[in-house]
């Protein structure tokens, strides 16, 4: 019998992206991102407000695996210092600088479409023996997806299910999307980016601030959800959790990754905070908005710290 789980199969078996937009591309879904759907993004904005949907960029109190560590704001240069005595400023001026180490999957991030790999082929088959440490990926680094602006739907649904949050491993299903957008009165659109809002940091926020330690089980994408998003054809998957999926994994480890980012070629955007988006949603009465997402173009890199930026 054929194995047809994610990564395990064929693209064809698998019901994937592989050479729908060429073999040589490794955009992925982003290709679904038509000029009429921005310009019809635009027009949807109503109230003219912007909402970053960042987590900051600190030390501790942030969701982060230990081995990936805190990011480090370091200083360089700081005003006492005589770095630029030479210039002439004067004593009356000085100058502060950083250099920032930030683990590029920990916090609010993109992942690249090499982030993943399954039986050895990243997105559209490219051979993940490409992947060097020197150079990082050969094929589908972040710098090859770049900055994209799209319409965007958020579908909130601890608000659907009236809860806080979801539970720590709720699997997220198909029927729970569209039900949740039906409730919504949101139409979801090819090449728009899907905003899923679990509840998630708002949890892990309330958990650190008591004084527990939050659960590293959460809710997410089930497998299931794989096929809405397939479905829709969506160009980009953003949630308020550490990776899309429901964590325990769905049937194995990744899986959702293996079928988004590896066999759809949709590029994840994961630690988004989207709790003030979907409060001035709500009060707005509109569920979808004109979304700015921007990785630094670090060549090879497997994914990058965004600020991605929601105009409702
Ligand atoms: C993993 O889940 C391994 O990484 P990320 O959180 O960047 O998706």
């Amino acid at each position: 019998m054929t194995d047809t789980r994610p990564g395990t199969g064929t693209p064809a078996e698998s019901k994937g992206n592989w050479g729908r937009w060429g073999p040589e591309d490794e955009r992925g879904a982003l290709n679904l991102i038509e000029p009429a759907g921005v310009r019809a993004a635009a027009h949807e904005i109503t109230t003219g407000r912007s909402y970053s949907l960042a987590l900051p960029i600190a030390r501790g109190n942030q969701p982060a695996f230990d081995f990936r560590g805190s990011p480090q704001r370091l200083t360089l240069v700081s005003q006492t210092d005589a770095m630029y005595d030479g210039y002439e400023g004067g004593e009356d001026v000085g100058s502060n600088e950083d250099v920032l180490i930030i683990p590029s999957h920990n916090l609010t991030h993109m992942d690249a479409l090499c982030h993943v790999q399954a039986k050895g082929r990243f997105y559209n088959g490219f051979p993940a023996d490409t992947f060097r440490s020197h150079t990082g990926a050969g094929r589908c680094g972040i710098d090859k997806l770049g900055a994209f602006a799209t319409r965007a739907v958020l579908l909130d649904l601890p608000r659907h299910f009236d809860t806080p949050h979801l539970e720590a491993g709720y699997k997220i299903t198909a029927a729970d999307l569209t039900a949740c957008a039906e409730r919504q009165g949101v139409e979801v659109r090819s090449g728009d980016a899907l905003l899923v809002r679990t509840g998630y940091l708002d949890e892990y926020k309330a958990t650190e601030a008591a004084g527990r330690e939050p659960s590293f089980a959460q809710p997410g994408l089930s497998l299931d959800a794989v096929e809405y998003v397939r479905a829709h054809d969506i160009c980009a998957v953003g949630a308020d959790n550490s990776a899309i999926e429901c964590i325990p994994f769905d049937d194995r480890f990744l899986s959702v990754h293996i079928a988004l980012l590896v066999e759809s070629g949709v590029p994840l955007l994961e630690h988004l905070w989207l709790t003030d988006l979907a409060a001035a949603m709500a009060e707005a009465e509109t569920y979808s908005c004109l979304l700015c997402v921007s990785p630094l173009p670090v060549t090879g890199a497997t994914g990058s710290p965004i600020n991605p930026v929601a105009i409702v």
